[in-house]
């Protein structure tokens, strides 16, 4: 908008609105300009037309959706947001001591595509990620999960890796194409089911117990050359897989996931085109109900699955099985604002899953908003499709606990011409993912969210974890830093907050195939060499700092003594020197050495932990 221009104050204007500098209330009016703006924005770019030259482009005003009144905030993210948004930040970086409940689980997690490699190994047939790795462009280094870490052939190492870190559980993921190769059941790959059966063997024999994920997005391609999840016959040929499963597997497992990440399959999968099965949406000529139509089909697939389980064993089995939905937490901006408690709101995507299956049907704000934007995009219906009656009470109740995969938190406002926006506070330390910032506080916020919004379900973190790039460093400072920061605000869910945690999965065993962007960024607990033909996996510093944290089952207090479960100085004398390069990098480095040779002098009864640039203080 027109503004004060330094030493030419208001004689010249920059704005595309004009600013009434008489009225005191300083009212906006478009120009033309902005009307010619907002419709390249909407358009993104231009769309060509014959005659454009000579009559110019058409103008009409942008089109915006009308906020949520305030009532129709729902309470939940309210409830969270008035409690701890104000919180100063000494409150929301206390250090907390105490425990979790003694049989709470302590994992690790890894998918099948990641780290199996075998792609034509034991009858496997293929999957959508082969198809898509093996399609020029789509991976960063062209890294592909032909080999990956091995780990179909290497699986005495990788159990050998868990008793390190002494787990109590270990998460993997079961591929679909490696049990069925065509996808259906007109053929069962018996070597695909030993294989599975063995590692089973093999983690009970270690005291680890399993949680088995039955999709971690590596579907049979065969399926997909049938339209995949568009193509509603899906949901029984995955209702067919769980059942062999749940058949052959189920009197090893007690802990199942159906679906990891429903969201990332249908936006990165379906939407920008940046996994498999690779649909960039604008590119196709693509109905853009797609994300809803195959979102729409996990959710049943994922409900007939929980049923089969239900009905045929459950009795014998006794198990748990549930989904895994992702999710930020969000922040608004400015607390005090509307616009920003609603941008913020209208940014979380858990419910879009958990919503039918926790509380019945899609949410009244999911609704109302699919509709908008799909009225807003010139449409006569919302692109969003209904459950029947019958689908709704299907589907609503099936979960024995919620499966929860956390990163990081995000900030959002919401600018009058730009519409909802993501900022990036700059106090937030990075990682090796450029989606991914070190946001501890942001797990206690969205756990006690869950807790409200889905009635209080018991909760299994089944990811959580960091990443790094470029130069290997065995000394993962950053890793320590975050797991026991993040770790640190769970505990405090649990105590403080009542949230019914019952386990915490750390993200990830081993560097593994980080899907779109290859081997470059590393999230394991394990170095994999990948210059070794053998692929040795060696133990980063965080590794026996995790299994400190496990051994003690949380925090102990200092004040009380010294604690023998706690043996966090003895990680492994980095081997593989060069610092990552970089002033910012090293600078961080340098910041988090420091906080962590404090945080190992556990004296202090009260401690207060930095997370970034500020000084610590100690109080007894
Ligand atoms: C999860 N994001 O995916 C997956 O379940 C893992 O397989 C993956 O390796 C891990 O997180 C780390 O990326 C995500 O862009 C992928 O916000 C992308 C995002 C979040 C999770």
């Amino acid at each position: 908008m027109d503004g004060f221009e330094g030493n030419k104050g208001y004689s010249e204007r920059f704005g595309l609105h004009q600013v009434d500098f008489v009225d005191g209330n300083r009212p906006r009016t478009p120009k033309q300009s902005a009307y010619f703006f907002a419709q390249i924005i909407e358009q993104n770019g231009f769309v060509s037309r014959k005659q454009d030259h000579f009559e110019g482009v058409k103008i009409s005003p942008p089109r915006r959706s009308t906020p949520l009144p305030p009532s129709e905030v729902p309470s939940a993210s309210k409830v969270v947001w008035e409690k701890f948004t104000p919180q100063k930040k000494f409150d929301r970086q206390m250090y907390h001591y105490g425990n979790f409940s003694q049989n709470f689980l302590w994992g690790v997690s890894s998918s099948a595509y990641q780290i199996e490699g075998a792609w034509r190994q034991g009858g496997k047939g293929l999957s959508i990620w082969d198809k898509f790795t093996h399609t020029p462009g789509n991976i960063l280094q062209h890294d592909t999960g032909d080999i990956a870490c091995n780990s179909y052939n290497k699986m005495e190492d990788d159990i050998a890796a868990l008793k390190k870190v002494k787990v109590s559980h270990y998460r993997f993921s079961v591929s679909w194409p490696r049990i069925l190769p065509d996808g259906t059941t007109e053929y069962i790959n018996q070597a695909g089911l030993n294989y599975y059966k063995k590692l089973l063997d093999s983690l009970i024999a270690a005291n680890i117990q399993p949680q088995v994920t039955l999709y971690h997005w590596d579907l049979p391609q065969a399926l997909q050359d049938v339209g995949g999840w568009e193509n509603e016959t899906i949901i029984e040929r995955f209702r067919d897989y769980a059942d062999i499963l749940f058949e052959n597997l189920g009197p090893k497992v007690q802990l199942w996931i159906t679906f990891n990440e429903p969201f990332i399959i249908a936006i990165l999968g379906h939407v920008q085109g940046t996994h498999a099965p690779g649909i960039l949406l604008s590119m196709h000529d693509r109905p853009d109900t797609l994300p809803y139509i195959v979102s729409h089909n996990i959710i049943k697939a994922h409900a007939e699955a929980w049923h089969v389980y239900n009905d045929k064993y459950r009795a014998s089995q006794n198990g748990m099985v549930s989904i895994t939905v992702n999710a930020d937490w969000a922040e608004p901006r400015n607390p005090y604002k509307q616009e920003d408690y609603d941008a913020a709101r209208s940014v979380f995507y858990l419910g879009w899953y958990a919503h039918p299956i926790f509380n019945g049907d899609y949410s009244p704000l999911m609704k109302r908003s699919v509709l908008e934007q799909s009225l807003a995009g010139g449409l006569t219906k919302s692109r969003l499709p209904e459950f029947t009656p019958e689908e709704i009470k299907r589907i609503n109740g099936t979960y024995d606990y919620f499966g929860l995969n956390h990163y990081c938190t995000k900030s959002w406002t919401n600018s009058c011409y730009r519409g909802v926006v993501l900022l990036r506070d700059r106090t937030w330390l990075e990682s090796g993912s450029h989606w991914l910032t070190m946001t501890p506080f942001g797990l206690r916020r969205l756990l006690k969210f869950i807790k409200h919004e889905f009635g209080n379900p018991p909760i299994i973190i089944t990811e959580n974890g960091v990443s790094e790039n470029g130069p290997v460093d065995l000394n993962d400072v950053h890793r320590k830093y975050f797991y026991e920061k993040y770790i640190n605000q769970v505990l405090k869910a649990y105590l403080l907050d009542d949230v019914n945690v019952i386990g915490y999965t750390a993200w990830s065993l081993l560097d593994n195939l980080e899907w779109a962007v290859g081997y470059t960024e590393r999230f394991g607990l394990f170095y994999v060499n990948r210059s070794d033909p053998d692929l040795s996996r060696t133990p980063k510093a965080s590794v026996s700092f995790y299994s400190s944290i496990i051994s003690c089952n949380g925090f102990p207090d200092p004040a009380s003594g010294t604690h023998e479960c706690w043996n966090s100085t003895s990680t492994p004398t980095p081997t593989l020197t060069p610092k990552p390069e970089g002033k910012k990098i090293n600078f961080l480095q340098s910041i988090l050495s420091f906080s962590d040779s404090w945080s190992d002098q556990r004296f202090s009864k009260i401690k207060i932990q930095i997370e970034t640039y500020t000084t610590l203080i100690h109080l007894t």
